[in-house]
């Protein structure tokens, strides 16, 4: 049996310019592909031995685009396919840095086998991912527009995506890379949230420049603190040298959040114990 993944997300901020057109950061997605890579390829430390999935949001291939079609619902077809589209040709950036580097990567696409209900994840099959994980692929997934039951279409965030996988595939730990040194509050990195701490930090919690249409920071303090198993999650800055490895290596960058504090200790991270 595979042991517990790993989930790293990379923000559309860390790949890409947020600007109102497509336009990748290519020496951004390089060093990202290889930090994963030498994780990868490299014997890991005692205690961090899963395989990765890794997710990326949209920056500018997704956001502008989901913005200027307007709510969901209001989405023409065209419209769906050009949001789709702008996301995937992203999705295929960072594949091809990651193949370049000797990592076999591979695309999910949401699209393709979720089903939403009201901007929720309703339904997704996931049996490609864990065969994908037993062989040594590193499936890439990202966030997406997808057809929903109640609106017709919606967006689903890469966070949302990570914080639904980590249950579904019963992950060890989660990180959320962006491009800010973790939950900022006053300007300062909050060191731990939990669900009982969250509503006097909530306040002051800094969002996303740019435009994004999935809930920036707040949204990903929202969708890591629903997680209703115990586990870690981190947010980091993966914009700066060296952090996702170090991340991915067992260490805990930035901003820890898990629902109830001490279930979860900071040295476990076999993912034994989360269930
Ligand atoms: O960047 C948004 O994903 P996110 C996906 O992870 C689209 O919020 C298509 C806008």
């Amino acid at each position: 049996m595979t042991a517990s993944p790993t989930i790293l997300k990379l923000g559309g901020s860390v790949l890409t310019e947020k600007t109102d057109t497509p336009t990748p950061k290519p020496a951004a997605i390089s060093r990202c592909a290889r930090e994963i890579t030498s994780f990868i390829t490299s014997t890991p430390p005692a205690g961090v031995d899963g395989p990765l999935i890794l997710i990326h949001g949209a920056g500018s291939f997704g956001h502008p685009q989901a913005k200027e079609h307007g709510s969901p619902d209001g989405f023409t077809n065209f419209g769906i396919i050009e949001i789709h589209r702008a996301v995937t040709s992203l999705n295929d950036l960072v594949i091809e840095a990651l193949v370049e580097n000797g990592v076999p990567a591979a695309a999910v696409h949401p699209f393709g086998c979720m089903v939403a209900e009201n901007g929720r994840i309703a339904e997704m099959e996931t049996a490609q991912i864990g065969m994908m994980l037993a062989r040594g692929i590193v499936p890439v997934l990202h966030g997406d527009v997808v057809m929903d039951r109640k609106t017709g279409a919606s967006i689903i965030s890469g966070d949302q995506l990570a914080a639904y996988l980590v249950v579904r595939l019963k992950a060890a730990r989660v990180g959320l890379g962006t491009a800010v040194d973790g939950v900022l509050a006053d300007g300062a990195v909050v060191p731990l949230i939990t669900r009982a701490n969250f509503e006097s930090v909530r306040p002051h919690i800094q969002g996303s420049e740019g435009t994004d249409v999935t809930g920036g920071m707040l949204g990903k303090v929202l969708e890591l603190l629903a997680i209703e198993i115990d586990i870690n999650s981190y947010i980091f800055n993966a914009s700066k040298e060296n952090v996702i490895a170090g991340f991915l290596s067992g260490g805990e960058p930035g901003t820890r959040i898990t629902r109830i504090a001490g279930t979860t200790e900071t040295t476990e991270m076999t993912g034994a114990a989360h269930e």
